[in-house]
């Protein structure tokens, strides 16, 4: 009984067994043709695209690589900038070095960036004169790299920095800059910048038009109003044609005062009009500062203001005679230094 009982069990189990192995082989082959077939369908699509591909290729002849991007071949920059943030709330930080500003702008060589993705609108030097305001020019910097880049600009930044302790030169360094910067690159708009303003807003844009542009309508220590009817000082933009039309700035104002007004005489004897950003666009801080020994108020200006029509001529880009002391490519600028009272 016990034998039979037995032998009736693994008969069964036999069975079992037989049939579980047969549903599993079943199961096996059935499986794999499904996943295969699911396989084969994007391989199908591949090859139906390269299909394609070979038949277009076929009929538009030869088809080369996509050239990789180069600044000649690339897009021009949206207009405007997507970067644009508007009004900014600007903070001076008493501890700032110099090597956090270039920590900050990994992206600027030798005083220069211009955008990876697209070609700027304009290629824009920043001239600025300079002479024993490091401060000031650490503040500038920190905020004019990152406005510049924002606006998607192909710029450089140079500071020309008046050698010796005699009267301070603003319009003469300035008429250096133009011609120093045009030995390192064709730019087609200079901007003319204090070391101790610093825009606020950068819809205030850094290019040039078919006009004279004057950047600074309004700055927190005159209540953001013009500081008087025609003032043309500050920040001013010129094209590189506009400025050399005028001759550029009179060599002849020594110290303070006169020299941005003869200016705005110069472009209107060109009889062209100076243009403005909007009244909230066009705001600057000033970083506090107090007169400078060396840059005292120049008492001849209105005198030579009065000669401007007679001398333009002969006083400017065409007689600017320097001697170029240095020139340093830093990080974050390029720096001239210039002396004008020795011979060049
Ligand atoms: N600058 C220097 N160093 C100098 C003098 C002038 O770097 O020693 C440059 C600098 O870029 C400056 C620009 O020249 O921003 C114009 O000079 P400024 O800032 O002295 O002119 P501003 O009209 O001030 O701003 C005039 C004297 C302020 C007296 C304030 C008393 N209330
Ligand atoms: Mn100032």
């Amino acid at each position: 009984m016990a034998f039979k009982v037995t032998f009736h069990f693994s008969y069964k189990f036999r069975l079992l067994l037989l049939f579980t192995l047969g549903m599993m082989v079943v199961g096996w082959a059935t499986s794999n043709y499904i996943v295969g077939a699911i396989q084969e369908i994007p391989k199908a699509k591949d090859f139906m695209a390269n299909f394609n591909k070979a038949i277009i290729w076929g009929t538009e002849g030869t088809v080369t690589e996509e050239a990789p991007k180069t600044k000649a071949n690339l897009e021009s920059c949206p207009s405007p900038s997507p970067y644009l943030k508007g009004q900014n709330k600007l903070i001076f930080k008493p501890d700032l070095t110099l090597e956090d500003v270039q920590a900050e702008n990994t992206k600027v060589h030798r005083g220069r960036y211009h955008p990876e993705d697209c070609k700027a609108a304009q290629r824009v030097a920043i001239l600025i004169p300079h002479r024993n305001r490091e401060k000031h020019l650490l503040y500038l910097l920190e905020h004019l790299h990152p406005f510049l880049q924002r606006q998607q600009l192909d710029y450089g930044i140079y500071i020309i920095n008046q050698a010796g302790s005699k009267k301070f030169n603003r319009a003469k360094l300035l008429n250096v800059g133009y011609l120093e910067a045009l030995k390192d690159e064709n730019w087609d708009c200079f901007i003319f910048h204090d070391v101790d303003l610093v825009p606020e807003n950068d819809f205030n844009l850094y290019t040039c038009e078919d006009q004279p542009k004057h950047l600074v309508v309004g700055r927190n220590s005159t209540g953001y109003r013009l500081r008087y009817s025609g003032y043309f000082g500050g920040v001013t933009a010129l094209s590189r044609e506009q400025f050399f039309k005028v001759n550029g700035f009179s060599n002849n104002y020594w110290g303070w005062g006169g020299e941005d007004d003869d200016l705005r005489l110069r472009v209107e004897l060109q009889r062209m009009k100076i243009t403005r950003p909007l009244p909230e666009v066009g705001k600057y801080t000033m970083i506090f500062h107090t007169r400078d020994r060396g840059n005292e108020v120049n008492k001849d200006r209105m005198k030579l203001l009065h000669q401007v029509s007679k001398v333009w001529r002969t006083d400017g880009l065409s007689s600017c005679i320097y001697k170029l002391l240095s020139v340093d490519y830093n990080p974050l600028y390029i720096n001239l230094t210039v002396d004008f009272w020795s011979d060049p």
